[in-house]
């Protein structure tokens, strides 16, 4: 179906560290992809984004549909030329970002129609035409058109969607045809029943995909019952393809999925903190915002491999948020995907070394004692 190859080096318990090879670039995993919505990675230079390790990078089908439009980045040559990064691209496929953002939603059989929340021009988004976006975008690896139901919800309705996705997942594959080089995922959905995420991942692996996202998590469920779905549903997938966790999360929910046999997670929560005044470091989280920073003139993390996290202090940094400067959104982002990506590096080599359930437990004492 494709060129993409997964190769998995180590393995500990369910968790597993490998790399994925695309004609773009490889991919280690268990691997986290910065946000990139609208065709960037907010308040970051491309090169500076992948300098920190990220292999890979998430685009919208939703964003980039309604500006500046497929079409036109296609005659302009493609995404990856379009915003300076030749590496791996993963596009979402826009339903799940048509129900969070669009107005006036309406789903149907055939697809959703929705009200840009820009202009409020009205769009007809199917199956097929999200395959066709996100060929002209040119993305490495395309997800399938699916629903996402906010939990909690009725078992009816959770049921009906996950039904509703997989015959979207068959078009999205018939859609697709073959692209030689690039990768089709579908997406497990199925909310908080073990019984509809096993026939959802069982009905998918029979359509075949090149991998398998797990949909319908992180959207008001407590971590206990999305680590139980991803349990219920990654024991129905095939152990040589990549398992992605859409939209997730915060650093212990990264360790936690892993554990669990997850390889690639894509989040906002490292670039949205970033612009918001919070960074991520070894020892916790930090609200820079507090006026207890004010006067403190150590740094963020005196052993970080970030230049921002090592060199500015938490005062500066303090001031900077506070004064609504551009340079704080800069910074702040760079040092919370910095600690991401770095965690995500001390992740495979604790796989590697077969020690992943002490790093976890050191990781989290480290957390727990706080902010250093
Ligand atoms: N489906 C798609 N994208 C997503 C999700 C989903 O269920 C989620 C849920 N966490 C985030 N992004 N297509």
């Amino acid at each position: 179906m494709t060129e993409l190859t997964f190769d998995i080096h180590a393995k500990d318990g369910d968790a597993r560290t490998g790399t994925i090879t695309l004609p773009r670039g490889r991919i280690r995993t268990p691997a986290f992809m910065p946000v990139g919505t609208a065709a960037t990675v907010k308040a970051m230079y491309p090169q500076d984004v992948h300098a920190l390790g990220a292999d890979v990078v998430l685009a919208n089908t939703y964003h980039l549909m309604l500006r500046p439009g497929a079409e036109r980045i296609d005659a302009l040559g493609g995404l990856h030329k379009f915003m300076n990064w030749p590496w791996p691209i993963l596009t979402d496929s826009g339903g799940f970002q048509v129900m969070s953002l669009a107005k006036l939603r309406k789903l149907d059989e055939s697809g959703v129609t929705f009200q840009s929340h820009i202009d409020g021009a009205r769009h007809h988004l199917t199956p097929e035409r999200a395959m066709e976006i996100q060929r002209l975008l040119g993305s490495d690896i395309q997800m399938q058109l699916d629903e996402c139901v906010r939990l909690p919800a009725p078992e009816a309705d959770v049921e009906r969607a996950m039904r509703l996705s997989l015959r979207w997942a068959e078009r999205c594959k018939a859609a697709f045809g073959t692209q030689p080089g690039h990768a089709l995922f579908g997406i497990v959905q199925g909310g908080e029943s073990p019984a509809l995420r096993r026939a959802s991942a069982e009905a998918l692996v029979g359509i075949g995909f090149d991998g398998y996202a797990l949909g319908g998590l992180a959207v008001g469920e407590p971590q206990d019952v999305m680590l139980a779905m991803i349990e219920a549903s990654a024991a129905y997938l095939p152990a040589a393809r990549p398992r992605y966790l859409m939209g997730v999360g915060s650093p212990d929910d990264l360790i936690e999925s892993v554990r669990r046999g997850i390889d690639m997670f894509d989040c906002v929560m490292p670039t949205r903190a970033g612009r918001h005044g919070l960074v991520y470091s070894r020892h916790g989280r930090i609200n820079l915002r507090n006026a207890k920073h004010a006067d403190d003139p150590r740094p963020i993390d005196p052993e970080s491999s970030c230049e921002a996290a090592r060199i500015y202090s938490r005062a500066y940094l303090h001031h900077l948020v506070k004064a609504g400067e551009i340079l704080a959104m800069m910074l702040l982002t760079t040092i919370n995907l910095a600690y991401y990506e770095t965690l995500m590096t001390d992740i495979r080599a604790a796989i590697a070394a077969g020690r992943y359930a002490d790093f976890c437990a050191e990781t989290k004492a480290r957390w727990a004692r706080g902010e250093g």
